[in-house]
């Protein structure tokens, strides 16, 4: 089922985007956590990680290349950030078209909340 994530992807709603490809887009989220936090998303709509299959592992290879060029395109790849995926209710998705979020430009705690 389709998701605001994929009218984002057709143009259909407005977001900051910072980086497109053909298999991939990323743009800044509207909840920020971060002074950088960006959703990285494969334009194929795939609802959760447990719904990946072999045929999917070079486009989530795609999201994580795209995190780091984001990262160091905005500087703070040397210090640190954090990416992270969510999946299911437990793990706190909430829109289900995955996305690796990317946060940069503050100290990240752990364990994550
Ligand atoms: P998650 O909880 O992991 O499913 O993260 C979903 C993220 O998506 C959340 O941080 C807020 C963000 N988000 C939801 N709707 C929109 C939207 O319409 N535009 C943008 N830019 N971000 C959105």
């Amino acid at each position: 089922m389709s998701t605001i994530f994929s009218r984002i992807i057709n143009r259909e709603i407005k977001a900051d985007i910072v980086y497109e490809d053909d298999d991939i887009l990323a743009f800044n989220d509207v909840n920020p956590q971060a002074p950088v936090h960006v959703l990285i998303i494969p334009k194929k709509e795939i609802a959760t990680l447990n719904d990946l299959t072999e045929v999917d592992a070079e486009v989530v290879g795609k999201l994580h290349l795209a995190a780091a060029k984001i990262a160091r395109d905005k500087g703070f790849a040397e210090e640190g950030y954090r990416v992270v995926m969510n999946c299911n209710e437990k793990g706190g998705q909430s829109v289900y078209h995955i996305h690796l979020h990317l946060m940069g430009g503050r100290q990240m705690s752990w364990p994550a909340g």
